[in-house]
């Protein structure tokens, strides 16, 4: 059974009726283009064919119920909340997800009625993978849908905006201080391609990824060390950022090109010329990953890959052990390049192998991890699937 019909099938057990609509979003894989986002720089994600799921129908009372059917099969059920009583901070926990979404849709204007939602899906939980996007995208469509403005239909809000909205919600009621990349992809990536996003201009262009027509794969090495964006060193990054580009005396640190890097790391207090020299450089890595995609050299971009894992250990020091033995163990064994993938400290990694190699590095990271005596990954590989969409 799809995530969708998981969710409408759970819904009516629940609530005794069918859901009037249902819309799903996917997680994502980043290519590369790390912490790069918010530096208004550029970013290259492709969605997983995993996805989460919303079954949803409207209630008169103007109270928001939600519900999420968890990998035990259990259906856990948030407590009902009246719309009017939203606030940040008054949720936490993965209930803050959906209810900070109603927040924020309300906090533009949309007019999100009662509703009752149940959630379904299986984009794996803080494996950096993005599950808490594809979750607030797929509400965010299905309480635009039940709002009267469906993304599908003719009074549709722009696909930016409600990435921007989901990106209020994360930000301002959840308390994570993410970028636009996780949103942006779940709403915007299509299949067989990989997604070339300018998040300061907003262009968007379909990069076309097809592994297996040159005999690769995209094998994703989800660590099991669970990662989260609050908790981490994630906003500290972000305000060194932040603090470097105002040193600089420019908007955002996209704003510095390579060529003009050594002259800046010159004038940064020590401490901050790593984390520039990590964002420049991987704006620089993302923009060659794109020529070399264009040019249908998709082998040649394993090296871009290896060297943002290095970028993201050495220089913005977001990696962890069970990362790097991932990487380390997949490039040893014969992968063309191996990277961390999301907002690192735990999460996935991400490995480009030939496709007849995909066994054998399998099992060498399985072995490594073994011999370091850390719990088995999570092994799959990623074919990029299709944004998000109304299943009902
Ligand atoms: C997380 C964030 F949500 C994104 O906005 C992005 O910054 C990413 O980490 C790092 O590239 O996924």
């Amino acid at each position: 059974m799809s995530p969708a019909e998981t969710a409408a099938e759970a819904f009516t057990a629940e609530h005794g009726r069918a859901p009037e609509v249902a819309w799903s979003a996917p997680g994502r894989v980043n290519l590369i283009g790390e912490h790069t986002d918010y530096n208004d720089g550029f970013v290259l994600p492709i969605a997983l064919p995993h996805r989460i799921a919303v079954a949803a129908a409207p209630r008169t009372d103007g109270v928001l119920s939600v519900a999420t059917l968890g990998d035990d099969g259990v259906l856990h059920r948030a407590e009902p909340t009246p719309l009017d009583a939203l606030a940040p901070g008054a949720q936490t926990g993965w209930a803050a997800y959906p209810s900070g979404v109603a927040w924020a849709l309300r906090g533009q204007g949309v007019e999100v009625p009662g509703a009752d939602l149940v959630i379904a899906g299986d984009v794996p939980a803080g494996a950096g993978l993005s599950s808490s996007h594809a979750l607030e995208c797929a509400v965010a469509l299905t309480l635009l849908d039940l709002a009267g403005r469906p993304a599908d239909g003719p009074e549709a809000p722009a696909t930016a905006d409600i990435a921007r909205w989901v990106q209020i919600s994360e930000n301002d009621f959840v308390g994570a201080p993410t970028g636009l990349l996780d949103q942006t992809a779940s709403l915007s990536c299509t299949e067989s391609h990989a997604l070339f996003f300018d998040v300061r201009s907003g262009e968007l262009e379909q990069i076309a990824f097809d592994t297996a027509s040159v005999g690769l794969e995209l094998l994703v090495i989800d660590t099991r060390a669970k990662h989260s964006h609050s908790e981490s060193g994630y906003g500290e990054r972000r305000r060194g950022c932040e603090h470097a580009a105002d040193l600089l005396g420019v908007k955002a640190l996209r704003d510095v090109s390579i060529g003009e890097l050594d002259g800046a790391l010159e004038v940064l207090p020590e401490e901050l010329r790593p984390l520039v020299r990590h964002v420049v450089t991987e704006n620089e890595r993302v923009v060659s990953t794109v020529a070399a995609l264009d040019a249908g050299e998709l082998a040649s971009i394993g090296p871009l890959l290896t060297s943002s894992h290095v970028s993201m250990r050495d220089d913005y020091r977001i990696s962890c052990l069970e990362l790097d033995v991932a990487v380390d163990a997949a490039l040893e064994a014969g992968a063309l390049g191996a990277r961390m993938t999301g907002g690192g400290f735990g999460g996935s990694a991400i490995a480009l192998v030939r496709a007849q190699d995909r066994e054998a590095i399998g099992q060498a990271v399985l072995d490594s991890y073994a011999e370091q005596d850390l719990p088995a990954p999570r092994l799959f590989t990623a074919i990029p699937a299709a944004g998000a969409g109304r299943d009902r």
